[in-house]
């Protein structure tokens, strides 16, 4: 029972298992795990794929010889316990380069840099089979307002995300493009703050259709808005490209807490919506063990992550199959012809039908939805007594 095997799609990021537990005031508390033993532990799991950062395979300033060994390593890995790796980043907020802005730095320089990183990354995705590219734009971001940067940043985004659509068409490399929002953390304000920021800007890029959303739980959490609907709205734009699971407590840092671990109804629903929406893309949990924890701690994280979606799962469809739930919701959708048949597509006469109807205003006003039930039937489904 709830045990995760590849078809569930389930990935980490090396990051993810890999994070030392370093945090603003402390060091490292657990050692740094070679990727090779990663790929090897996390297919035992039943994982079905590793993602990466570019530095998190391939330390930065390797030389090319050495850089081709990682590699051919890395992959004979991938090749014996048969681990995919769906998607790759590049980092572009550890290097010191970075410190105000990767693509948004004021420093041309700085730009080049951040787009030859990127470029890089995609060859090197290339390589692992990787389809996915997510950006986040974790610097992009300021704390100072005098500069007038935010007058300037959307350009140059759209300049280096247009660039790399076309490097990559001209490669002949399939990825699509996952944009991350976040609106905080490491800068005081980030461009790009919530999954509505970056669905509007999608279309103002040269090929959109290569362009979706990596949205992650935790970042919109911390903006205070509903995940859930974020997720809805993105899927319904047919853009949900990738998604990090995780978990998050409101008006805090980014915490990036095993997933389920804290929001036990907005993770149901989530995993309800997720599973019903014919998403078929990894579910990533980026998310990484508490600071206390050991190695064995890390392992036991995981195998949470993944237990705990495939008890939602499940837990989401006895909801969905209860028949008092089916019939609450049969009465909350109310569906009289003659009502749905005033609303849809304009016409003339739909028009004069609609001002003519009597409508049945007082019975409206007197209804009442259930709703106090219906929710409370999700917390006995949770609570596991039916
Ligand atoms: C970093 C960040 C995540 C992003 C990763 C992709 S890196 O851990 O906190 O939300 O998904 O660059
Ligand atoms: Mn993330
Ligand atoms: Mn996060
Ligand atoms: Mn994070």
């Amino acid at each position: 029972m709830y045990e995760p095997k590849p078809e569930h799609k389930f990935t980490f990021g090396l990051w993810t298992v890999g994070n030392v537990g370093r945090d603003p005031f402390g060091d490292a508390v657990r050692e740094k795990l070679d990727p090779v033993y990663v790929v090897h532990k996390l297919a035992e799991l039943g994982v079905y794929g590793i993602n990466l950062h570019d530095e998190d395979l391939i330390p930065r300033g390797t030389p090319p010889a050495e850089r081709d060994r990682i590699v051919r390593r890395f992959r004979k890995a991938l090749e014996e316990t048969g681990l995919k790796v769906p998607m790759v980043t590049a980092n572009l907020f550890s290097d010191p380069a970075f410190k105000d802005g990767a693509f948004t730095s004021p420093d041309p320089w700085v730009r080049a840099y951040a787009l030859r990183k990127s470029l890089e990354t995609m060859d090197l995705g290339a390589e692992l089979g990787a389809e996915i590219y997510v950006v986040w734009p974790g610097r992009e971001g300021a704390e100072v307002e005098a500069t007038g940067k935010s007058r300037r940043v959307w350009g140059w985004v759209r300049e280096a995300l247009n660039f790399m659509a076309a490097y990559a068409e001209d490669q002949g490399y399939g990825y699509r493009f996952a944009l991350e929002p976040k609106p905080n953390e490491p800068r005081g304000d980030i461009y790009f703050a919530t999954v509505g920021s970056f669905l509007a800007f999608i279309y103002t890029l040269d090929q959109p259709e290569r362009f979706g959303l990596n949205p992650e739980f935790a970042h919109e959490t911390m903006a205070g808005l509903n995940f859930v609907h974020a997720v809805a709205q993105v899927l319904d734009a047919g853009k949900l490209f990738h998604i990090d699971l995780n978990d998050q407590r409101m008006s805090r840092f980014d915490q990036d807490l095993r997933f389920g671990s804290e929001n036990l109804k907005a993770a149901f629903f989530l995993v309800d919506l997720l599973e019903s929406s014919g998403y078929q893309g990894p579910r990533h949990f980026d998310a990484h063990a508490l600071r206390t924890e050991d190695e064995e701690g890390v392992w036991a994280f995981a195998r949470g992550c993944m237990r705990t979606y495939l008890i939602f799962k499940e837990k989401a469809q006895a909801f969905r199959e209860d028949p008092e739930v089916r019939s609450l919701l049969e009465e909350y959708y109310g569906e009289d012809p003659q009502a749905l048949g005033l609303l849809g597509p304009y016409s003339r006469e739909r028009a004069t039908a609609l001002k003519e109807v009597a409508l049945p205003l007082e019975a409206k006003r007197r209804r009442g939805y259930a709703l106090e039930r219906l929710d409370q039937l999700v917390v006995e489904h949770l609570l596991g007594v039916r």
